[in-house]
């Protein structure tokens, strides 16, 4: 098949899942076309059979805002014409899914839309009067439709009225990448003792993360539980974070990464990973921790329970419940045996219900199907 793809190429867990697509469709012999306004950030060599098609936005003084979405689906449509697309597999309904809507318009070719949802277009722009009627508009006439998790499915009808079915599809990560590493030294160069424990939170330190709930938890863990917090990313609440660490005077223990491109070798220096969001339609960095033999604690909110098997995999607690989080991750720390278990469980888990051999083989499956349609 030949695949267009268009996703927004910056960090992020929807561009990571619309690259790797991207690259493990071309590895099985699929012709792929990216359609994006930078070099998507994971496509870090060449890869025969995967092209990329930059947008560029004209800046012509009589536009007061530059038109990028147009631009997005007058190159489009140019490539699904010129490499005689198949399908315009596009992340992201808002503004993604309206473009490819307009570039099966202009385009000659009959193009299937393939459009997968990831979370914050419904969650937080779906709230949004102005945005809600586009993005049940594009859902609707996208000719197929996906999303992360059943939660967002649930979510997205609630909160969209959308009668269209749409089909869930979990995200994966890149085995290849993500697996445990043995990394004594990296753990010394960062001045971590020993006998110390690593919590580790990553995201975009944006406010639907929670990031002062993790370090509320880490707080309550440190009075029983030698342990550092490595904190990784970066973004609008870093720096009333990083306040709140000192007000606590937590400065000590709490390791300020920033942004990191090898996470997979953080997460191999880590025994427990913690997500406190009040918002994620499945959290893909729970699943880049699991596949590192990582345990989770993460909140009771949109797909988290899908990913964290209670109890087994890792612990859910509800929003804001930094003691309970405390009590959980002190039991785990404290217990080497228990600790390995749900280590062990994790890495399964991740494997049985989210490797990438299993989600590729569901796209492409639906790929076909959309083929059918009329
Ligand atoms: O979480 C973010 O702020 C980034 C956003 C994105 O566009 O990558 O993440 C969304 O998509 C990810 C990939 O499907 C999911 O793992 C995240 O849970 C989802 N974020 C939210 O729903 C807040």
């Amino acid at each position: 098949m030949k695949i267009g793809i268009t996703c927004y190429p910056t960090v992020g867990g929807s561009g990571i899942i619309a690259t790797e697509l991207g690259k493990l469709l071309a590895e099985s012999g699929h012709e792929i076309h990216f359609i994006t306004s930078s070099l998507p950030f994971r496509l870090n060599r060449v890869y025969p059979s995967i092209y990329y098609h930059e947008v560029e936005v004209n800046h012509y003084p009589v536009f007061q805002y530059p038109p990028y979405d147009l631009a997005l689906a007058t190159k489009m449509a140019e490539v699904i014409d010129r490499e005689e697309l198949d399908i315009l597999h596009v992340h992201y309904a808002m503004p993604h899914a309206i473009c490819a809507i307009l570039a099966r318009d202009i385009a000659e070719r009959n193009v299937k839309i393939v459009t997968t949802l990831h979370g914050t277009d419904i969650t937080v722009l779906g709230i949004d009067d102005t945005f809600k009627k586009m993005i049940k508009y594009g859902i609707e006439n996208s000719d197929m439709v996906t999303a992360v998790s059943n939660s967002l499915v649930e979510e997205t009808k609630e909160r969209l009225g959308v009668e269209k079915a749409i089909h869930v599809i979990h995200n994966f990560v890149n085995e290849q990448e993500y697996f445990k590493k043995e990394l004594a030294p990296l753990k010394q160069q960062y001045g971590i003792e020993p006998g110390e424990k690593v919590v580790i939170h990553i995201s975009n330190f944006r406010k639907v993360k929670r990031v002062k709930d993790v370090v509320r938890t880490f707080a309550k863990v440190r009075k029983q539980v030698d342990a550092k917090l490595l904190l990784v990313g970066d973004g609008p609440e870093y720096s009333s974070v990083s306040q709140f660490v000192s007000k606590l005077e937590m400065d000590e223990h709490v390791l300020f990464l920033g942004k990191q491109k090898n996470i997979s070798d953080l997460l191999s220096i880590s025994d427990l990973k913690i997500l406190m969001s009040e918002k994620e339609s499945f959290g893909l960095v729970l699943l880049e921790a699991m596949n590192c033999e990582v345990p989770c604690i993460g909140t009771n909110i949109g797909g988290i329970p899908e990913v964290i098997k209670h109890n087994e995999t890792g612990f859910i607690v509800e929003l804001g419940d930094t003691g309970g989080a405390a009590d959980y991750a002190v039991k785990l720390l404290q217990d080497e045996f228990l600790l390995n278990r749900f280590s062990q469980n994790a890495v399964a888990f991740a494997e049985k219900n989210f490797h990438s051999s299993r989600i590729v083989n569901q796209y492409v499956k639906l790929y076909q199907e959309v083929l059918q349609l009329h």
